[in-house]
């Protein structure tokens, strides 16, 4: 037993320009652990909700006092005295009291801040890596680690980065058998020189929330995955492939996915074809939210046509939420899902939804947020404890490196 003396919560910064919270869980041992919770700009309407203040004359509206509130009072009142190594009943005690099926009472921010700032006391009591404590304490029943992948983002439009293009992300996928240290040092090295091919085609190299590049005046959505293919091949690397995020529900309106670049609007089968050309030409090893987050039939139809050959990403269709995911496995809907804590909003919902996954043969790929991210570096730590195949960030941002320098040192620690 190791009681949980206090809990507390703060407002701090995000990476864009707006606040979160951050959670200190101390525990009667003199153990603590603390963590940050982040957020998305282009978030699903079926995530856990998150409690902002509203009051126009702070952050405008976006301030976080009263998530932090929350935790300083109703949670901190639930939760001490509980034992912080029953992470399973510290989650369940938080998702019992909030009572709501998005957690609309308690806020997602507020029930995942502490849920993780308990794992990483338990963590630091037990003297355990995180990413060892994480599989111990909620059952993950795996054997040996195998390190993700990076998955980065290098080209970023959408609701990411202004006049670039109308999908949201072109990343590479590093595969094979190199250790994370090597991984890593490709796709930076794959970064600079998609830099380099963008200048010598007289687009600028301006960044965008996640650190990949953003530039304006691309005459349509494909551009970045040429610019990306004669990247690779300049580098000279092998085992890397090409992923893309079209965060297709910020585009999908009155029935419709809306390409202003192209001044297309396409039906859900036209979107599919539109892939599938895309297929045909590029290296495309993953496509995530190729579609509207409740186009369902849509993505059954897509993962038919292409799931042999490509992981077809539930996002914001499945939102680390077992229901969807439950759902989108009956469907045949997705192959492969997108992992976000704050989606849903307790370590044990998460980890839960990527045994799920991986009960069902289907990879898991854990993921920043773009518009609000912080220096934790939990979701690396979750990704080792899931064996997850990739983790997706972006390159460059204090807020995003933390995660591969993250990475790295795992990769040491464990010789992989
Ligand atoms: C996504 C993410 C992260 P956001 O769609 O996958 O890149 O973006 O955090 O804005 O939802
Ligand atoms: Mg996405």
């Amino acid at each position: 037993m190791s009681s949980i003396k206090s809990i507390r919560a703060r407002e701090i910064l995000s990476s864009g320009s707006t606040p979160s919270i951050e959670v200190e869980c101390i525990l009667e041992s003199g153990a603590s652990g603390k963590a940050s919770v982040p957020f998305g700009a282009s978030a699903g309407s079926h995530e856990a909700s998150v409690i902002l203040d509203g009051d126009k004359k702070r952050f405008r509206g976006k301030g976080m006092l009263k998530a932090a509130g929350i935790v300083n009072n109703a949670i901190s009142k639930l939760l001490v005295g509980e034992d912080a190594l029953s992470q399973r009943k510290i989650d369940g005690k938080m998702i019992k009291t909030d009572g709501t099926e998005n957690k609309q009472k308690l806020g997602g921010s507020s029930i995942l801040g502490a849920s993780l700032a308990v794992a990483r006391a338990s963590a630091n009591e037990r003297k355990r890596p995180l990413y060892m404590h994480i599989r111990d304490a909620l059952d993950v029943n795996l054997k040996g680690f195998h390190l993700p992948g990076p998955m980065m983002v290098v080209v970023e439009g959408g609701k990411h980065a202004d006049n670039s293009t109308d999908l949201q992300e072109y990343l590479i996928s590093i595969k094979g058998k190199d250790k994370a240290r090597e991984k890593v040092r490709k796709g930076i090295e794959i970064y600079l020189a998609v830099k380099d091919v963008l200048k010598s085609r007289r687009y600028n190299t301006n960044v965008g929330n996640e650190g990949a590049f953003a530039p304006s005046g691309m005459p349509d959505n494909e551009e970045p995955l040429k610019i990306i293919t004669e990247a690779i091949k300049k580098s000279g690397m092998k085992d890397v492939g090409i992923s893309h995020d079209a965060a297709a529900s910020e585009i999908f309106s009155g029935g419709k996915y809306i390409l202003s670049k192209e001044k297309k609007e396409l039906s859900s089968s036209e979107m599919i074809r539109y892939f599938e050309n895309w297929a045909k030409k590029y290296n495309l090893i993953t496509l995530e939210d190729p579609l509207a987050e409740d186009d369902w039939e849509s993505w059954t139809e897509i993962t038919k046509k292409l799931g042999s050959k490509i992981k077809i990403i539930g996002d914001d269709l499945t939102v680390t939420n077992i229901n969807r995911l439950e759902k989108a496995i009956k469907l045949k809907a997705i192959n492969t899902i997108l992992i976000k804590l704050n989606q849903i909003g307790t370590l044990t919902e998460t980890v839960d939804c990527c045994m799920l996954a991986r009960k069902n043969k289907m990879d898991t790929i854990v993921s920043h947020r773009g518009g609000g991210e912080t220096n934790d570096t939990f979701m690396v730590d979750l990704a080792v404890a899931v064996n997850s195949s990739f983790i997706k960030v972006g390159p460059s941002r204090g807020e995003r490196v933390e995660k591969y320098n993250r990475l790295m040192e795992i990769g040491e620690e464990l010789r992989l």
